[in-house]
């Protein structure tokens, strides 16, 4: 509202809103400020989880519940603005998951996305319609929409990942479906690396060819820190700096060339030590991974240190600089996807 009320009108407006509150009708004037602001006004924020704690928290739910037992034995990383919600911002979620050696979690599949990104471990698998990806470290392994996807763990030492879902999206949408294996490991389909081997090299099976097996919209499922990493390292030592994001590469789906998924993007950078980005802000909250080294994050007045394996959440539309102390690496992911396709994207840089 722009104009002020006086007294009297105030009183009657309060009367009006009592008397129709039943009937399902409130006044727009009261809210649309709100509803429509000038720019994003995130109710989540700024926050860090240190990577050391969760560990510890997640290893006791490990002596205290079993994948099995669990489905998946996850810690949420909820952002504190958005309590009770299980999101990490407004429309993504993130947890920490671990799968013990022995450990099996049952196959399922659903409407959401996920990607995981490995933080420690080797030789566990996500296996996706029946395909093993057997995760290193930083991996990222994706369990698109719609895709069978069970968990196992044949090493000896657990294996944590960060998940990372488009559950606020979908329940946005009141259009998540579910439904679990009667078995809990899927029959093995091919042997692992079949996917990669057909999609990942920019080639792919014929068309129409029998070998074509894969969902022509969303082919490929794992990327390889053995790949992403020396890319990275030879677009540093090649090319200039870009003063807002450092080094970035995207992951791309093959599909398309868009991002990896329909509703989440996924991308690493690589920053020199000293190296500090111009502020940037951007409507798409963000959640970073630390991969190597050690640096800060700057938004605002607010300066947050940033260690190995530590989470990172930055809400749409706070101004972000990030400074590398050492080299530094980082994971990133965020809604892009979905806000480039609904055509609201923005960016601002400084
Ligand atoms: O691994 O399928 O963190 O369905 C949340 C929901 C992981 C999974 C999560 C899930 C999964």
């Amino acid at each position: 509202m722009s104009e002020r009320l006086d007294n009297d009108q105030r009183a009657q407006l309060q009367a009006l809103y009592a008397d129709m509150a039943p009937e399902g009708l409130t006044p727009l004037w009261e809210v649309l400020s709100a509803l429509v602001p000038k720019t994003p006004e995130s109710p989540a924020t700024v926050h860090r989880w240190r990577y050391s704690s969760a560990r510890d928290y997640l290893l006791r739910a490990g002596d205290l519940i079993s994948a099995e037992q669990a489905e998946r034995r996850v810690l949420i990383l909820e952002n504190p603005g958005l309590q009770g919600l299980s999101s990490i911002t407004p429309s993504l979620y993130a947890g920490l998951q671990m799968i013990l050696p022995g450990e099996v979690a049952p196959c399922h599949r659903h409407s959401q996305c996920a990607l995981r990104f490995v933080m420690e471990g080797s030789g566990a698998y996500t296996a996706v319609d029946g395909e093993k990806a057997v995760m290193e470290r930083y991996d990222l392994v994706l369990t698109p929409g719609g895709q069978w996807h069970d968990h196992g763990n044949p090493t000896s030492q657990p294996m944590i990942w960060l998940d990372g879902l488009d559950i606020p999206t979908v329940r946005h949408f009141d259009a998540g479906f579910a439904e679990k294996l009667s078995e809990s490991v899927h029959p093995e389909t091919v042997p692992p690396g079949d996917t990669l081997a057909r999609y990942g090299h920019n080639m792919r099976p014929m068309r129409g060819g029998t070998a074509d097996r894969r969902p022509s919209h969303q082919p490929l499922f794992h990327y390889r820190f053995a790949d992403w990493r020396p890319a990275l390292e030879t677009l540093a030592a090649n090319a200039e700096i870009d003063p807002h994001l450092g080094h970035a590469l995207e992951f791309l789906n093959p599909a398309d060339g868009g991002p990896v998924m329909p509703t989440i993007a996924a991308h690493v950078r690589l920053l020199p030590s000293g190296f500090e980005t111009r502020e940037r802000r951007s409507s798409d909250g963000t959640i970073f991974v630390v991969v190597e080294g050690q640096g800060t994050a700057l938004i605002g007045e607010t300066s947050i240190a940033l260690e190995h394996h530590d989470v990172l959440v930055v809400p749409s539309w706070r101004p972000l600089r990030l400074r590398a102390d050492t080299k530094l690496v980082l994971f990133g992911f965020s809604d892009r996807a979905s806000q480039e396709k609904l055509n609201l994207y923005k960016e601002e840089l400084a």
